[in-house]
């Protein structure tokens, strides 16, 4: 059975790889698994045929034979003890490695994202500008813990993990910000992740339907 993901038709980001359907990609291609990508505007994510498979109209989606999940990281969970290659075998490891990829998601992720509010949902608000050195200052936290914790390794405990895959996919959403070039670990902590060929031919593969038109 072919797995099938979901994706943007055309992402926001003009193929910068932010969008969520590139975390589903790279664990497929960790994984060594083919996949084929059905691709989804914004109005047919709010069809009923898109609902029934993500009950909040959004994107990514993961289909194989029967299964259907949404939620990136219960999808790249799910890959990771299916299909082998992100998780470790031994038990006590492979739950620390399962705790990163909470921590990705819950700990990190979610004032990353309180950024992106801040600079362009709230960017025309009375109170913009006094509210941003607060919300970079929230991130600045959680990244000099994490570069701490970090130290000089190559990954967050032993070998590369789905931990990692998930950690490198939230810290790439600084990028644009410059911050990550404050902590000059995670800086190469992500571009160690970047390197990875499976990341390179995911974010290939999402670039080679979002990059803008030329000419
Ligand atoms: N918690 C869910 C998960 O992890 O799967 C969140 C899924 C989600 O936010 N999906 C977004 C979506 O479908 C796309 S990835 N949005 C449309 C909607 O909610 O109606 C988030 C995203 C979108 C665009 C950019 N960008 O252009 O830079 C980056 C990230």
């Amino acid at each position: 059975m072919t797995i099938t993901i979901t994706a943007f038709e055309r992402s926001p980001d003009g193929g910068k790889g932010l969008a969520r359907d590139t975390r589903v990609r790279w664990a497929l291609e960790e994984a060594g698994r083919p996949y084929a990508v059905r691709l989804v505007s914004f109005a047919a994510m709010a069809q009923p045929a898109h609902l029934a498979q993500h009950p909040f109209g959004q994107i990514p989606t993961y289909q194989d034979g029967d299964l259907v999940l949404f939620e990136t990281g219960a999808i790249v969970f799910h890959i990771a003890e299916r299909h082998g290659g992100l998780l470790p075998d031994d038990a006590d490891a492979r739950a620390r490695a399962i705790a990163w990829m909470f921590a990705a998601l819950s700990t990190i992720e979610p004032p990353i994202l309180d950024l992106t509010i801040a600079r362009i949902v709230e960017a025309d608000r009375p109170w913009a500008l006094e509210r941003l050195p607060l919300v970079r200052d929230r991130i600045r936290r959680r990244l000099d813990q994490l570069s701490e914790r970090l130290g000089d390794a190559d990954w967050l405990d032993g070998g590369f993990s789905a931990g990692d895959l998930l950690m490198v996919s939230v810290l790439l959403r600084l990028r644009m910000s410059g911050m990550l070039e404050e902590f000059p670990r995670l800086a190469a902590y992500v571009a160690r992740g970047e390197a990875r060929p499976a990341y390179r031919r995911a974010f290939a593969a999402q670039l080679a339907i979002n990059a803008p038109p030329t000419g």
